[in-house]
């Protein structure tokens, strides 16, 4: 198998290039990386010493390819399907570029620091951070609510890469900020990302996962 992807079934980033992988069905190796383990982990870290995943191995072209847009990007260049996912129009991948930027960087982030503040050793909580987090993730939530008024997905008709980096990031900020009262739109739109097939898939597979989730 030509690429393996290196990865964990309940990591929000993982999400993002599983759902392009699944959109476009390309074959892949999936290789579940414990961070728990001593083993795992640092058999891993030879790989990508920054030790954060998803990463990509293309053995036919001798590539490691970390982060999840630029796993996006890469697909979009070699392994292109029928969902594009990063449009060739610069003034269009501009824009699904914005809003993957905007989907990792203002709901993934700010709901990962809310989640994993509960990790912490007792004692060692950043109540100051998570109240900055907090009002981060609401501003981002009620731009996507607005922004989500009248469309499908991110872009409007076409699924990219942007709906791939929401999917996620909607899903777990629900989580720690529930949606449906408060932002209808961004609510409908996280539920149609839960029907398209690739997202239902992914989500599928972590089923058995989520108790591992520190909610
Ligand atoms: N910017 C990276 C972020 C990756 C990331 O934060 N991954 C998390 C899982 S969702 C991770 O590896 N966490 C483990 C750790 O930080 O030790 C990307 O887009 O791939």
């Amino acid at each position: 198998m030509a690429l393996k992807l290196y990865y964990h079934p309940l990591a929000s980033f993982c999400w993002k290039a599983l759902i392009a992988l699944y959109e476009n069905e390309t074959p892949f190796e999936p290789i579940i990386v414990d961070l728990m383990d001593p083993a795992s982990s640092a058999a891993f870290r030879k790989i990508w010493p920054i030790g954060k995943f998803p990463v990509l191995r293309d053995e036919a072209r001798d590539r490691t390819i970390p982060e999840s847009s630029i796993i996006i990007e890469y697909l979009a260049q070699h392994y292109l399907g029928r969902t594009g996912l990063v449009p060739a129009d610069p003034d269009l991948g501009r824009q699904v570029r914005f809003r993957d930027r905007f989907y990792d960087l203002y709901v993934q982030e700010p709901m990962q620091k809310i989640v994993t503040d509960n990790l912490r050793p007792a004692g060692r909580n950043d109540p100051h951070g998570v109240g900055q987090a907090k009002a981060l993730l609401q501003t981002a939530l009620g731009m996507v609510d607005e922004d989500m008024a009248a469309k499908v997905w991110a872009m409007g008709d076409a699924f990219t890469m942007a709906d791939c980096a929401a999917a996620p990031a909607l899903f777990y900020a629900d989580k720690v900020m529930p949606l449906a009262e408060t932002h209808r739109n961004a609510a409908a739109y996280l539920d149609r990302l839960k029907q398209r097939p690739s997202f239902a898939r992914v989500l599928e597979e972590a089923q058995p996962y989520f108790k591992m989730f520190p909610g």
